[in-house]
């Protein structure tokens, strides 16, 4: 008849395409007020950098005015920037976080 009949075990796949979220980096601004304690503290805890790490790129920012905490998909990096602006306020420093494009 012609009839092949139930396809069975036949699957027809097709691909699904995902596409890559675009990375952010989250940017740690220098000022004159914040203490550099508390930016080594910032970043160990938001961005879990151990204290060595976290002293290298508070000394990298105070020096050149701007240093990278992370690179992350524009949602977390946004949430990191939120948390610490809020945790910098909390405590009354000027301490300013930003994200860019990577
Ligand atoms: N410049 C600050 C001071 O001398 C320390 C500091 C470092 C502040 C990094 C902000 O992102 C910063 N106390």
């Amino acid at each position: 008849t012609g009839d092949n009949g139930p396809n069975i075990g036949v699957a027809t796949r097709t691909r699904t395409r995902t596409k890559k979220p675009s990375l952010y980096k989250v940017l740690m601004l220098n000022d004159d007020y914040t203490p550099m304690e508390f930016v080594v503290h910032v970043l160990q805890h938001f961005f879990r950098m151990d204290m060595e790490e976290a002293t290298r790129v508070m000394l990298h920012v105070h020096q050149r005015g701007v240093g990278v905490c992370g690179i992350f998909s524009y949602e977390v990096a946004e949430t990191k920037v939120n948390q610490v602006m809020d945790f910098a306020r909390q405590n009354q420093h000027p301490l300013q976080c930003t994200l860019e494009k990577a």
